[in-house]
């Protein structure tokens, strides 16, 4: 590693002019970066040249957010360098851990869907599938959250102020995007019909590629996130401030929004933005290859991660029909074949919908399109099946234009993200397709990639088990389950025990620093990380909070085992309910921390700002993980997922994977508790749920409610109310109060086990044991092979 030591001091030298002595902290994390870059600079030119030499089929994961987290202990990982250049740069004095903080997180996502798209790209890296991501460069990520007297501020996320290392511009790759005008329909001398723009506005869709390394392997893949810009040839045209702003806030901001379709023209530029520009960039690269246009889905999957790339379907019809020149039929069945789709979620709000009055002014070839085929889809459908169906199935219905249904009509596959939320899908929320094509239906278990999120985030744990059983787990995850011979081994759980005290310290070190609050690293850390929303039910992890404050307040002799509460959690800005549940979050955090005997007993830590940075450092410090929704409405989960991985306890409802997470762990090694899907359903239906008689007449229930409304917890005195009332006046669609007393039962077992150390810590070996079949490297083979037709390795 003496020739890393001199060619970081080299680059130092050439890029900034400085020595080793003089160098800021920012000056060695560019510098270190630079060097990581030559390192796979080679790598990355030869994946290209193959996949065009072998002329591979090519996946392209289109995506309207991104989540990757920082790149540079990442690259050094899948490089196999993390552990060397870690000891040369200390070695030299300086310190790597800070280096790496130096990188601004990209927070191009919301959550869940953002990262799994991320987890996905490594993943076909690593298992070398030709797997590409496309999606939009925000100038501004997700909105960075503060705390101010308990309330959330959003600050903008400025994450490219300084230069973004990573990435290339390729101006000379950019494309046309049209917006708005008219379309004039002409027949052409071939007898097909010509497609002319009249007054549209063109803007320049400009790629900036990130390297996608895979682990151990010389697999490179990109990701190509769109940039809108002034066209150069059209300056004159944009004398005014604003008409220029326009074009520059199609990319400048991401919707921090991830539940409700906000039906905004903004947002709508943005889908068929991405969208036409990725199709473009996509057609033009197969060109190169000089095959019939017709054989497009033999070299093509275009993937579509829910419905916000929906567009990238017509924007293929236009670009087959109008440039290609094909027919409609032959354009239908090559787009066909060609996409494939995932649903995300079953909640209605969250159904994206555009009003036929908004899409039709702005995008007029590409809604012409829409009603095309929507008018086909009836006009056949209603041979086929009968008009009842056919309207239900309807693309565009009382003036809106449904992108789910655009999406499945228009695809090969479509899957849900779970066993359960795939059950749904078929029997409930997409019925009436399942009618129409069952065999396109399948379910695709979401996963979590083990290199960021076990060893990245836990080397420690990593070389524990790598000392154990070996480092087979790392082509084979499932090769885990030679842990489960250590089940009873005293001796390797006391080693397990020791790696999970290092990352509590580790997360106490950091919680001491930002808030200081030191915290008891004997308590069991009960941690709940994910956006913050209703159905997730943040707040019945805090009712049972104050239900454990006020035991204490009522009896300060009485015996309860430590806790510390340890939330992450950001509120969509205009979500005034879940601003509601963090507020009160923060007060009772407040109000026990401040408590010189409560807290000896329990502690509540909110985590502000919580992303994928701070992600690594909660998940391996967690005891008990919490994934408490209401049964049927969490798609799938993958913080369940990650925390298992790293041992901790799953305290669930029967909701998304958390099915499968029992299905491998079962009653023994987790804590189940609360409502089933059909249960919900059936009160539900039923119209008979009333929370009001549940409380009336359950004493230790009334104490907790009351605590919101009767000073108890000092300034919620209007979040209280708002809460109360959402419970015992307006019919806790949640079900919060159902699962109350279920969960608090639990609560008291997870106690008790705690307890018993070493059942406790046989039960975190199960789940780590068990937590292989969650590799996302299983989850994109099973993609490769069923849906998207392409090879991998193994
Ligand atoms: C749509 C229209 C307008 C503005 C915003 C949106 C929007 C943006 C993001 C809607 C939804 C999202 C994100 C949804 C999401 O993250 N869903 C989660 O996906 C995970 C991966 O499959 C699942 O594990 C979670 O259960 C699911 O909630």
């Amino acid at each position: 590693m003496k020739k890393f030591k001199n060619e970081f001091l080299d680059i130092l030298e050439t890029e900034f002019s400085v020595s080793l002595e003089e160098s800021s902290t920012h000056e060695q994390y560019i510098a270190l970066a630079t060097w990581v870059k030559s390192q796979y600079a080679k790598t990355w030119i030869n994946t290209n040249k193959e996949y065009k030499k072998d002329q591979r089929k090519q996946v392209y994961y289109f995506s309207i957010e991104f989540l990757p987290g920082r790149m540079l202990s990442n690259n050094l990982l899948n490089l196999g360098l993390l552990d060397k250049v870690k000891q040369s740069i200390n070695d030299l004095g300086l310190d790597f851990t800070q280096i790496c903080l130096e990188e601004h997180e990209p927070g191009l996502g919301n959550g869940g869907l953002g990262r799994l798209a991320s987890c996905f790209l490594d993943s076909m890296a690593s298992v070398e599938i030709a797997g590409h991501g496309n999606g939009i460069r925000y100038k501004y990520g997700l909105f960075k959250q503060k705390f101010i007297d308990g309330y959330q501020i959003e600050l903008a996320d400025d994450w490219l102020r300084e230069e973004n290392i990573w990435e290339v511009r390729r101006r000379d790759r950019a494309v046309i995007v049209k917006f708005g005008g008219q379309v004039h329909y002409t027949l052409g001398s071939d007898n097909h019909m010509n497609v002319d723009y009249y007054h549209s506005q063109n803007v320049l869709a400009v790629p900036y590629d990130t390297a996608q390394l895979g682990y151990d392997n010389a697999t490179i893949n990109n990701l190509r996130l769109w940039s809108a810009e002034i066209l150069e040839d059209e300056e004159e045209h944009y004398r005014s401030y604003e008409s220029r702003q326009e074009v520059f806030n199609i990319t400048r901001s991401l919707y921090p929004d991830d539940s409700t379709e906000e039906g905004r023209i903004l947002r709508l530029k943005q889908e068929y933005f991405f969208s036409s520009a990725g199709v473009q960039s996509v057609i033009r690269t197969f060109k190169k290859l000089n095959k019939d246009i017709k054989q497009l889905p033999d070299y093509v999957a275009i993937h579509i991660n829910d419905t916000h790339p929906a567009l990238a379907i017509v924007e293929l019809m236009r670009i087959l029909m109008d440039e290609e020149r094909l027919s409609w039929e032959e354009s239908w069945k090559i787009t066909q074949k060609t996409i494939s789709y995932t649903n995300h979620t079953v909640l209605q709000e969250a159904m994206e919908k555009w009003p036929v009055g908004m899409l039709q002014p702005l995008l007029p070839r590409i809604y012409d399109i829409i009603n095309e085929m929507n008018r086909r889809h009836i006009e056949e459908v209603v041979k086929t099946h009968g008009e009842a169906l056919a309207y239900k199935t309807a693309i565009i219905e009382h003036g809106l234009i449904h992108m789910a249904h655009l999406s499945i009509l228009a695809s090969h596959s479509v899957n849900g993200v779970a066993k359960l939320h795939t059950d749904i899908l078929m029997n409930d929320t997409l019925h009436d397709f399942y009618l129409l094509k069952p065999e396109i239906f399948n379910n695709k278990t979401n996963g979590i990639t083990p290199r960021r999120w076990i060893y990245y985030s836990d080397q420690e744990l990593t070389k524990l088990i790598d000392q154990t059983i070996g480092t087979s787990w790392k082509k084979n995850p499932f090769d885990l389950e030679k842990l489960l011979n250590y089940l009873d081994d005293k001796h390797f759980l006391d080693k397990l025990h020791a790696v999970k005290q290092t990352k509590k310290a580790q997360l106490a070190k950091y919680v001491k620093n930002e808030y200081d609050l030191v915290l008891n690293e004997d308590a069991i850390f009960d941690v709940q990380i994910k956006r913050l929303h209703a159905y997730k039910r943040q707040l019945l992890n805090v009712l049972h909070i104050i239900d454990r404050y006020l035991t204490i307040k009522a009896d300060p002799t009485v015996n309860l085992t430590p806790r510390v509460f340890i939330f992450g959690a950001k509120a969509a800005p205009s979500y005034y309910y879940a601003k509601d549940i963090i507020k009160l979050i923060n007060q009772v955090a407040k109000q026990v921390n401040n408590d010189p005997v409560v807290s000896k007993f329990m502690q509540v830590v909110f985590i502000e700002n919580y992303n994928v940075s701070k992600a690594e450092v909660i998940i391996p410090a967690a005891n008990i993980s919490e994934q408490i929704s209401t049964a049927g409405k969490e798609a799938s989960g993958t913080s369940n997922m990650k925390l298992m991985a790293n041992g901790a306890l799953t305290m669930a409802t029967l909701d998304g994977a958390n099915v499968e997470i029992y299905e491998s762990v079962k009653d023994e090694n987790m804590f189940l508790f609360g409502l089933r899907e059909y249960e919900v359903n059936a009160l539900n239906n039923s119209h008979s749920y009333n929370p009001n008689e549940i409380v009336q007449n359950n004493e230790r229930l009334s104490r907790i409610l009351n605590a919101l409304i009767d000073g108890t917890i000092k300034d919620i005195s209007q979040e209280g109310q708002v809460i109360y009332d959402s419970l015992l006046r307006y019919g806790d669609e949640y079900f919060v109060i159902a699962d109350l007393q279920a969960y608090l039962d639990a609560q008291y077992l997870a106690d008790k086990k705690y307890n018993d150390k070493y059942a406790w810590l046989r039960s975190s070996l199960y789940n780590i044991a068990k937590s292989g079949r969650f590799s996302s490297d299983n989850t994109i083979k099973k993609y490769a092979e069923e849906i998207w037709n392409v090879s991998y390795n193994e």
